[in-house]
């Protein structure tokens, strides 16, 4: 039976003014959930409630706090097989991979969990005597998170998790291509005790999104924007931000390199790329975009590539495949453009391009009527190329060569994205200089650009993002605001700068 599903503001349903059709990517025919779609007023409603709700949810303490963020992680824990089972369906993605995500928001929970009993401020020497400096976290307020639907619970979890730990209030837009698994997420948080209007869920189009966050943020109901998603949407979105003197999170897109030395162990290298290229169908933000390949190894090292690519399945994602179909129609269209364009260009050197149909000529693929594609690997990508500078989100590696690691590095950092990056090499001293060179978030040696941890920071540089991290400790910085405060208990006006004591 088709889901009905509709925001939630207050602990109350929202009707919608609209209606949106989730699809199953791998049988179009299926539709996940019907979902009725909030106009720009919801929103800012939302917003609302949020603010209201949110002055109560500061005063529980942090550490009881923490115990709520430990009840969600438990019931999500409880409930993961079900959760992934969903994503699976909703956006195509692997099963595997679901139960994965699922984990990650496990782990995030386990994170902040105990930074309810940290959340730590700092006494301060003062350059007066009888007079004490102290610095405080306080929440910042109502936060809005938008999020994409390639990692529709994970990823939000980001943002969700250490806002409601650190006492704000949420307003999330999900992606209304996933919002099922968004709605199965939200009545997890829910039920862990979570007071009403502390967290909300509005289905939204990008456009009354918009519009209703402008609203929001002209009444002063919003104090903090969370963005996943592409360069494109990212860079209104701080300008809006901007406007009202507000720095958001910016998580956007990457065009992640992988560099392999001549030292390197070819067939981890493979494994590497398989994984950050064509699993999850390419569509993570951490997926592999180009490899570099030292010219030595090129050859030997884009066979090894094709031959595993050739042994790969795609497929089904309820079985044991290394990809499922594009998430939703919209990034299909936009991957065939990319197709269309490439054809004429390169040279195509893993079998044939586009849509996998069900007379497919390649064995283990199987396209049935969903959103399946074949993997590509296009060799001799030039610098210039658009495969080469941008975010492609599908199951596409360029390759190009280098001789010298510095020209590797100009050419890894070249797209001016700045997300994930990786390099493999036996040598330490290739490492670290690759680490110091790159200009990315993250680096990775001998392993994968995808499949970050969720307690290390996490983000980009250039177009991936506005220098902003999430997870880990570092992103308590998003959620909470830094106050100071002096208390001189000396009995008289103590004046900073001019009252300092000599030896
Ligand atoms: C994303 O695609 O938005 O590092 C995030 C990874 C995952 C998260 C990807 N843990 O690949």
């Amino acid at each position: 039976m088709t889901r009905q599903i509709v925001s939630v503001v207050g602990g109350k349903d929202a009707a919608g003014s609209d209606t949106y059709a989730s699809v199953n990517p791998a049988r179009l025919g299926d539709v996940v959930a019907r979902v009725g779609m909030a106009d720009a007023d919801t929103f800012a409603a939302a917003c609302r409630t949020a603010r209201d709700a949110q002055r109560e949810w500061a005063k529980v303490s942090a550490p009881v706090r923490g115990r709520v963020i430990a009840s969600i992680g438990r019931l999500v824990e409880d409930n993961a097989e079900s959760l992934a089972a969903l994503v699976t369906e909703e956006i195509g993605k692997p099963y595997a991979e679901a139960l994965g995500e699922v984990r990650e928001i496990v782990d995030t929970c386990d994170f902040f969990l105990g930074e309810g009993r940290r959340l730590y401020g700092q006494t301060v020497p003062s350059e007066m005597p009888d007079k004490n400096l102290f610095t405080f976290r306080n929440p910042v307020g109502v936060a809005t998170v938008i999020t994409a639907g390639n990692f529709p619970v994970a990823v939000p979890s980001w943002y969700l998790v250490p806002a409601l730990l650190c006492g704000n209030a949420v307003v999330w837009k999900p992606a209304e291509y996933a919002a099922a698994s968004a709605h199965a997420m939200y009545r997890l948080f829910a039920a862990s005790g979570l007071p009403d209007g502390v967290l909300n869920v509005v289905f939204a189009d990008g456009p009354q999104t918009f519009a209703g966050l402008e609203q929001a943020l002209t009444e002063g109901t919003v104090d903090k924007i969370g963005f996943t998603g592409s360069s494109e949407v990212g860079r209104k979105v701080g300008e809006l931000a901007g406007r009202h003197l507000q720095s958001p999170c910016l998580e956007l897109g990457g065009k992640n390199p992988m560099v392999i030395m001549p030292d390197a162990d070819l067939d981890l290298a493979v494994e590497g790329a398989l994984f950050s290229g064509f699993g999850t169908a390419g569509q993570r933000c951490t997926s592999l975009g180009t490899v570099i390949v030292h010219e030595s190894v090129h050859e030997d090292f884009t066979a090894r590539l094709v031959r595993a690519l050739d042994a790969a399945r795609v497929g089904d994602p309820r079985e044991d495949v290394l990809a499922g179909p594009l998430l939703d129609q919209k990034f299909a269209d936009r991957y065939e453009e990319y197709l269309t364009w490439i054809q004429p260009h390169h040279r195509v050197v893993s079998g044939p391009t586009g849509r996998i149909t069900a007379g497919s000529p390649r064995a283990g693929f199987t396209g049935d009527d969903g959103l399946y594609y074949h993997p590509v690997v296009v060799d001799g990508v030039r610098p210039d190329d658009r495969l080469f500078l941008e975010e492609t989100f599908g199951p596409i590696v360029g390759v190009t060569t280098f001789s010298t690691l510095s020209e590797a590095i100009e050419l890894a950092n070249r797209p001016g994205y700045g997300l994930s990056s990786s390099i493999y090499t036996t040598d330490a001293k290739h490492a670290f200089a690759f680490r110091e060179g790159i200009s990315a978030g993250m680096v990775s040696v001998n392993n994968s650009t995808s499949g970050a941890e969720a307690h290390l920071p996490f983000g980009g540089n250039g177009k991936s993002g506005n220098g902003s991290r999430q997870s880990g400790m570092w992103v308590l910085d998003q959620f909470t605001r830094w106050q100071s405060m002096n208390w001189d208990h000396s009995g008289r006006l103590q004046k900073a700068q001019m009252d300092v004591a000599e030896i």
